[in-house]
């Protein structure tokens, strides 16, 4: 770190090495120009190529987000009605005594189950993290209730269990560059990043001569830059079309049957299922058009053509995986992907969705003690099983929170929930059903809730608390989810305002509840424990002071990790980590959960509100809400140089909008019976007729009569989960209308 002069009115430049630790599908390395307490640049990584990690247009606006008019910059407490967004100011000792205050009631009132923490992605770095704090304050005062599931991809974690028993599927990213066929099924990297350098790589692959095809409701930026041919398809529809794929794989014996009966299990219940063995429905190209909207002759090449070509890559991921019936779209892909010979082999890929590598894990506080959630220890908890409701009992589903407030026990709930405590999260934006959302958090006894700017979910808080962002401390990450690289962040600023970190907030907290030493260490202590005592660091960072200077520290493979290239090598010796060692087509554990709708094949199941639903005469769209550009979910929602880059705008085909009289930039409203948006309509084919859609995480605004002006995509979707535990985000029908 420089030892220049950092006093407020300093005319000296400095440049600190640092990161975003935003939940985005990167991670930036920074230079950031300091001058007194302020950033006034931001350079990216100056590594050479091909390392140099590049800048996102997210991390440029850095300094925007940080020194954001808007900031929160003291506590406050609520003064106006719930939700309405009136607070006054309070010292941080009145804010620490009313949060511990309203603790020691609810416990005392109605016990430890009455609290909830709303822990999130928000802050994705180790020591400053608010949520794992709080979760150990709140187990050693004797309890809480929290929330379960990963709300970016259960269903892929779910389908990855299943087939290969294990959730590291991902290959490193220049493995790309040795398959002659890339897929990008619902994948699209040049927005939602998937590692900072995965398009470089992509890029890259397509210049050294790979075919690349996009299957996707939207032609979208990945598609427009690398890809020679787009595919659209209607939305819940893939697996369909894949199991087509399939049918004509076995009708002309194009799949690696060696690779079947040598790594698999149960290939003979699948193709049974596919040729319609069973239920009389032979599942041809015909079919899964009918249902797909994919013309049956293009199922048909690209069967052919994914079977010849080796290796190729079939790239799912996990926006088509949040849905309704997410998991079977990622255990058919890695169904094909095992018909095809590609799984375990460089150039090809598992499918399965997850992405990530098996290394530069994350790495947190391991010196608080944990403490035990009596809440989380005297269920079944049982390990290993698939039923999702099982694996963590005493838990509200993450897309249930707002339900689960409105319900308590009386609705199948574990608890009564009295009062929460939020952080990292923007959940009433966030999860399904925002307007419930917001009736629920009128119902609470108090909210609590710690942030940097008043988001929608902030305005229903009874006590604010304000954060610092990170560039005002020190702290350790690594990228997400591939990488392989660590950051260090080193603090840019001092803090502003009176802004306080999590930890700091939480260990204050403590102190007043009773803790003693809750947390003994200072930040620089705790950042040389983390990386001379985690395993995963201390093998890689010799030197803690060279890390700290350099902000990076880079993990040079020999090889591109290819995910199973052991088990392919030698299966005898390396098993698959599934029951039968094998990967598992058919899985005895899912045909155990006796639940038609989670069957041990993958299948192609209809669902509530997909296009097949009666509903469709009364809401006829299909909606998708993938992740926006120029933000983090909702954060940066307040930067401008972001809001100039792409207008929030329903995308919808003109062969939609003509007939109902909307022109572009046309304000329209978009609703179902859960709510109602106003937005401007962009035109464009670059989304398929019969869909529409709305980038998620811009802020829920309701208007008097009910209509979200911010139009939040949330206001539309549903509270829903899939067997598998997807939260249902992509899975919502629709109306548009001229506003
Ligand atoms: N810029 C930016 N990057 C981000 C984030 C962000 O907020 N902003 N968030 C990060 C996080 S937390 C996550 S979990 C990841 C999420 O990453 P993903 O889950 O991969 O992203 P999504 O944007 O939801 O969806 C990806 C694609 O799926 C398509 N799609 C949706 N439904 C279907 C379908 O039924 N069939 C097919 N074939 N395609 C479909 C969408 O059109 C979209 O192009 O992104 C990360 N990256
Ligand atoms: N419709 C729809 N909804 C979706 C999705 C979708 O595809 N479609 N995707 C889902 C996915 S994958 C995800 S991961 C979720 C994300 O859901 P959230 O985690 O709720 O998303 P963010 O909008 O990133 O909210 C994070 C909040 O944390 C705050 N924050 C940042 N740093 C700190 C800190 O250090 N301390 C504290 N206390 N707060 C901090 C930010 O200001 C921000 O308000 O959204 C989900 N919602
Ligand atoms: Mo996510």
């Amino acid at each position: 770190m420089s030892t220049a002069d950092s006093s407020p009115d300093s005319d000296e430049v400095r440049i600190v090495r640092a990161t975003s630790t935003f939940d985005c599908g990167g991670r930036c390395p920074l230079r950031l120009h300091v001058k007194g307490n302020r950033i006034i640049r931001v350079e990216g990584d100056e590594g050479p190529e091909p390392e140099q990690l590049r800048t996102c247009l997210r991390c440029r606006a850095y300094r925007q987000m940080v020194h954001h008019p808007e900031r929160l910059m003291y506590p406050q407490k609520r003064v106006g009605a719930k939700g309405e967004g009136k607070f006054k100011r309070i010292s941080w000792d009145e804010a620490l005594d009313l949060l511990a205050g309203e603790l020691l009631r609810v416990k005392e009132q109605y016990g430890n189950q009455g609290i909830f923490l709303a822990t999130g992605g928000g802050y994705l770095a180790s020591l400053h993290n608010g949520g794992l704090a709080a979760s150990r304050l709140l187990a050693q005062f004797g309890g809480y209730v929290t929330h379960y599931g990963n709300i970016s991809s259960e269903g892929a974690v779910w389908a990855s269990l299943t087939q290969y028993g294990s959730v590291m599927v991902g290959h490193s990213r220049e493995d790309m560059l040795n398959s002659r066929m890339i897929i990008l099924w619902g994948w699209d990297p040049a927005r939602m990043i998937s590692g900072t350098n995965t398009m470089y790589h992509l890029i890259k692959a397509r210049e050294k001569g790979a075919r690349i095809i996009a299957v996707d409701p939207r032609y979208h930026d990945t598609a427009a830059t690398v890809a020679q041919e787009w595919i659209p398809i209607r939305p819940g529809t893939d697996t369909a079309m894949m199991i087509a794929m399939a049918n004509v794989m076995i009708k002309e014996g194009l799949q690696d049957q060696a690779f079947l009966d040598k790594y698999t299990v149960g290939f003979d219940r699948f193709k049974a299922y596919v040729l319609g063995k069973e239920d009389g429905q032979d599942k041809t190209p015909a079919w899964a058009a009918e249902i797909s909207g994919v013309p049956a002759a293009t199922i048909e090449r690209l069967a052919r053509e994914y079977a010849a070509t080796k290796p190729a890559a079939l790239m799912d991921c996990q926006g088509p995986a949040r849905s309704a019936m997410g998991e079977q779209y990622n255990r058919c892909a890695a169904t094909l992907c095992a018909m095809t010979g590609n799984v375990g082999r460089p150039g090809g890929s598992a499918g399965g969705g997850l992405m990530g590598l098996p290394v530069a894990h994350m790495f947190r506080m391991p010196a608080i003690p944990p403490g035990k959630n009596p809440f989380e220890q005297d269920g079944p908890n049982v390990k290993g099983t698939l039923d999702i409701r099982l694996r963590v009992v005493k838990r509200v589903h993450i897309n249930k929170i707002f339900e689960a407030i409105l319900r308590g026990t009386a609705g199948g709930y574990p608890a009564d929930i009295k009062m929460m405590w939020s952080m990292c999260n923007n959940y009433l934006n966030q999860t399904g059903n925002s307007n419930q959302a917001a009736r629920a958090l009128k119902t609470l006894e108090f909210l609590a809730v710690n942030e940097l700017f008043m988001t929608p979910q902030a305005r229903y808080a009874d006590l604010l608390l304000p954060v610092t962002s990170a560039a005002e401390r020190s702290d350790l990450t690594r990228p997400w989810p591939s990488g392989p690289y660590f950051t260090f962040i080193n603090r840019a600023i001092e803090p502003l305002g009176e802004c306080k970190s999590d930890l700091d907030i939480v260990s204050e907290l403590a102190a007043r509840l009773g803790f003693k030493d809750f947390n003994p260490f200072t930040e620089d202590q705790w950042l040389r424990m983390f990386v001379e005592k985690t395993p995963d660091l201390a093998a890689q960072i010799k030197d803690f002071d060279r890390f700290r200077r350099e902000g990076i520290h880079r993990i040079s493979l020999p090889e591109p990790i290819v995910a199973f290239k052991e088990q392919i090598e030698d299966i005898e010796k390396n098993p698959f980590p599934t029951p039968s060692g094998k990967i598992e087509i058919y899985s005895q554990r899912a045909a155990e959960l006796n639940n038609p709708l989670c069957p041990p094949i993958p299948q192609y199941l209809a669902t509530p509100e997909d296009r097949n639903d009666p509903l469709r005469e009364k809401y006829p769209l299909q909606l998708l809400t993938p992740h926006p550009r120029n933000r983090v979910h909702s954060e940066l929602y307040k930067v401008d140089w972001l809001r100039e880059v792409e207008p929030h705008r329903v995308w919808i085909n003109p062969v939609d909008a003509r007939p109902r009289g909307i022109g572009d930039g046309d304000e329209v409203y978009v609703f179902n019976d859960r709510g109602r948006v106003a937005i401007p309509a962009w035109l464009t084919e670059r989304i398929m007729p019969g869909v529409v859609s709305i980038f998620e995480g811009a802020w829920y605004a309701p208007d008097e009569e009910g209509i979200d002006r911010g139009a939040c995509a949330n206001t539309l979707t549903k509270d829903a989960y899939s067997p598998g535990g997807a939260s249902v985000m992509n899975t919502a029908l629709v109306e548009v209308r001229k506003a």
